[in-house]
């Protein structure tokens, strides 16, 4: 049952319309992980989509019918572009002809652990230049609270269009989940909160048109947090479970052992697993935009920054591990071979942003170890000064130490148990398997 859009301002049914009768024009900015799959999303649903982008090539490859987002078959995109309801374009002015606009953009961090605002700042400020009435606006990216409200909703106003009147302004967190072969874009539940009511009511009607479930909330803060409590969550759970991994080693208590068994409690637990590092563009990234808005609200976040410490040391602790493991078998790390295996920051994926892998192999050099990788997905790796390519697998047989960073599924173990002389498992990926060889985290 839709709901009534009578108590809404004019120019919101007439939006609501369009939407609910599918002529509403489309349009996404940034066609990356998030973008091209809401953009799919959308076509699919019937809609004429119009993705901007400001690379070229992503523009030519859509527009050519090929996808370059592993979760999006090539195929989709192929067969919406020759129904004419995708298309891409790296100009703006196409907004001039869109009823809808979702922002998918890159919120990094700087340096210095403040938000990188700058693409999103880049996407408004072009959107501001083609806001008209009866257009919907809503920003995807991750970002700190109050984003919305503070930094787009001024931009778009200072054109004298009043929001949630003449124009429609949401935010809805994107949780996308790259790799995960059961939730996608379509059936995950997706939250939306407006300026105004009208807004969310405007943003939950568009949602509700390709997506399963949407989620309304009240307001376009709620909706930021929404995300950031989210990722902060895991982060935090991550680092509790580092620290344990630790402890564990030092007590001489198996921490895989520990988690398995806590994971058999049917309630008030959620098992998180220890590893080398945390890695992605979400989970190192996201708790520090929290961290920095409270920081500005005079509260200090000191889970958040505990957390970013423990697991920011992991890798330092991986390369400790090793060296513990080749003095065992009165080897020196420096000189010493050692082959890493897997470099992307989660199993079976490609992506190896903020991947711990790297500051593992990047210690390792420094302190004068000979460090080569295998990895399936990565065919090479550009650090500063050099470059490593991809060797194969088998040669972690003649290493004086593997470590495994990545268990990425598609690695023989029982073949690496079998000819690795020494093999330190940061994953536990060599569960059920025993052997001198084999050390854990
Ligand atoms: N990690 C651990 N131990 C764990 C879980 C993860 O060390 O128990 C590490 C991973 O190896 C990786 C990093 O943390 O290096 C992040 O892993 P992740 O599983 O959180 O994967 P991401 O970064 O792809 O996170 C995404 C997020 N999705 C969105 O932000 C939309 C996150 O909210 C999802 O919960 C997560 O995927 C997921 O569940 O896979």
């Amino acid at each position: 049952m839709q709901p009534s859009t009578n108590s809404l301002p004019a120019t919101a049914a007439a939006l609501i319309d369009k939407i609910r009768g599918r002529t509403a024009h489309v349009g996404v900015v940034g066609l990356g992980y998030v973008g091209l799959p809401l953009a799919v999303e959308f076509g699919k649903a019937g809609f004429r989509v119009t993705g901007i982008d400001i690379s070229a090539s992503k523009v030519d490859q859509i527009n050519a019918g090929v996808s370059y987002i592993q979760d999006v078959p090539t195929s989709e995109v192929a067969e919406l572009v020759a129904a004419g309801r995708l298309s891409a374009t790296t100009d703006f002015a196409a907004i001039r002809g869109l009823e809808t606009v979702n922002i998918a953009v890159p919120t990094p961090l700087r340096k210095t652990k403040d938000p990188d605002m700058s693409f999103v700042v880049n996407a408004a400020q072009e959107i501001a230049r083609y806001l008209h009435p009866g257009l919907l606006v809503i920003l995807e990216s991750t970002t700190y609270p109050g984003t919305t409200d503070e930094l787009l909703l001024p931009m778009f106003e200072e054109s004298g269009l009043k929001a949630g009147q003449d124009f429609f302004l949401c935010f809805s967190p994107e949780r996308v989940d790259p790799g995960n072969p059961k939730f996608h874009t379509r059936n995950i539940p997706k939250v939306v909160g407006g300026i105004t009511p009208a807004c969310t009511q405007v943003g939950a009607a568009f949602y509700g048109m390709a997506l399963d479930t949407v989620v309304p909330v009240g307001s376009t803060v709620v909706a930021e947090m929404v995300k950031l409590l989210e990722n902060t969550f895991r982060m935090i759970n991550i680092g509790l479970v580092n620290e344990l991994a630790v402890m564990c080693h030092r007590m001489n208590i198996n921490v895989w052992e520990v988690i398995d068994a806590a994971a058999t409690k049917p309630f008030g637990f959620m098992p998180f697993y220890p590893g080398p590092g945390l890695g992605g563009h979400c989970i190192p990234i996201d708790p520090f935009y929290l961290s920095w808005k409270s920081k500005q609200a005079g509260i200090e976040a000191r889970f958040i920054e505990l957390a970013g410490h423990v697991n920011g040391d992991m890798p330092h602790y991986v390369v400790l591990r090793t060296q513990d493991a080749l003095n065992e078998h009165a080897k020196a790390l420096k000189g010493s071979r050692i082959h890493i295996l897997g470099v992307a920051y989660k199993r079976d994926i490609d992506d190896v942003r903020e991947s711990p892998a790297l500051d593992v192999i990047h210690l390792l050099r420094q302190r004068g170890a000979d460090v080569c990788y295998s990895d399936p997905f990565v065919s090479s790796i550009r650090f500063d000064s050099y470059t490593l390519d991809s060797v194969p697998v088998e040669q972690a047989a003649q290493a004086d130490c593997a470590v495994i960073i990545t268990d990425h599924k598609s690695f023989d173990y029982d073949a690496l148990t079998a000819n690795c002389g020494l093999i330190l498992d940061t994953r536990n990926a060599l569960r059920g398997r025993s052997g001198l060889n084999i050390v854990r985290l």
